[in-house]
């Protein structure tokens, strides 16, 4: 397989490099792909150099598949040159996610749905990937009514700027600002630009991706994303309404079961999934798993997940490692 990375230099792309070479995906050529400024320079890839080219360098090169992370108005001007290539593009951007010709990937949810006619697959947003890793399965269950979701979220989400920020405040150096307000020492209640109903855009993606992802849009979502100074992982206490009843033990053991998901869930001798914990590591961890007291056939548990992994690169080579194993691609 020939695979591009475009965004190689990114936050996500270098962890898409990481992961590539962790999981040794049977890549027979890599093509990174970075901005002009960055071309000519070298990445390391199992312990080789490789030259970074410009985009259409690397469209000329025809890769099998390119995994897209450079931010959604590259990948609507990109995405489809390389499709037309012949390249099955993965893209990590919010571009194609809502198109209903694009197909928006969970590989442990809905990887069934890909064919080889899929030239550009959409990559979810992070907070979205870990909720429905975990929500899957109960789903299949019990059927989901109704789910009730705060996040806990990483200023890795946001980007190199975003960690910079946090870095400086904490050793009170002044310097460029990713958030309108501090956030060492602090929590923003407020992911993404604000929209018209007056949820943010990172809310909206949790309701709608989800729907989309589990193929079922009578699943009601609603969510408050907010923004913590923390580095290893996003974090959601998700509250969920079964139309079944079900049992505590079926509801552990089937989550025991599931593909991606390690559950840590020992409150007697405080073991609960932490970002610390989840940070490089590509599985999604619930605990904290208690009935809601408050409402019949409903649950409250806690998810996290290493959002630049799962939620972001280990997700796209995923899909990628599917393709290959189904000659999709
Ligand atoms: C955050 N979830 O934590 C965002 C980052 O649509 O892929 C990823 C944005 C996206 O800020």
């Amino acid at each position: 397989m020939k695979v591009a990375v475009v965004g190689a230099t990114g936050l996500v792309g270098t962890v898409m490099l990481k992961v590539l070479e962790e999981r040794n995906f049977p890549l027979t050529e890599l093509i990174p792909v970075a901005s002009e400024k960055s071309v000519g320079k070298e990445i390391t890839f199992k312990g080789k150099q490789f030259p970074i080219v410009s985009m259409d360098t690397a469209i000329s090169m025809k890769p099998d598949i390119a995994l897209f992370s450079a931010g959604g108005s590259t990948s609507l001007e990109h995405a489809p040159r390389f499709a037309e290539a012949g390249t099955t593009v993965i893209d990590n951007s919010s571009a194609w996610r809502m198109d209903p010709s694009k197909k928006l990937i969970v590989p442990e949810v809905n990887a069934y749905e890909l064919s080889i006619d899929d030239k550009i697959i959409a990559n979810p947003n992070c907070s979205t990937i870990q909720m429905v890793v975990a929500l899957k399965p109960l789903h299949d269950a019990f059927k989901i009514k109704r789910v009730v979701v705060s996040t806990y979220q990483s200023v890795t989400g946001t980007g190199v700027k975003a960690v910079t920020q946090l870095m400086d405040e904490r050793q009170g150096v002044e310097g460029e600002k990713a958030y309108p307000y501090q956030i060492d020492l602090n929590v923003l209640p407020h992911i993404d630009v604000f929209t018209e109903n007056g949820y943010t855009k990172e809310e909206m993606k949790m309701v709608k991706e989800t729907n989309k992802i589990m193929g079922d849009d009578s699943i009601r979502v609603t969510a408050t994303t907010v923004r913590i100074p923390v580095m290893g992982g996003h974090s959601e206490s998700v509250n969920i309404e079964f139309d079944s009843e079900f049992e505590l033990e079926d509801v552990r053991t089937i989550l025991d079961k599931a593909p991606g998901v390690v559950v840590i869930d020992d409150v007697a001798n405080l073991k609960y999934p932490m970002p610390k914990d989840a940070h490089e590591k590509d599985e999604v961890f619930v605990g904290r798993i208690r009935r809601d007291e408050s409402q019949p056939k409903t649950l409250n548990m806690w998810i996290v997940a290493d959002n630049l992994r799962k939620g972001a690169a280990t997700n796209a080579v995923q899909i990628a490692e599917f393709l290959v194993q189904k000659e999709l691609v």
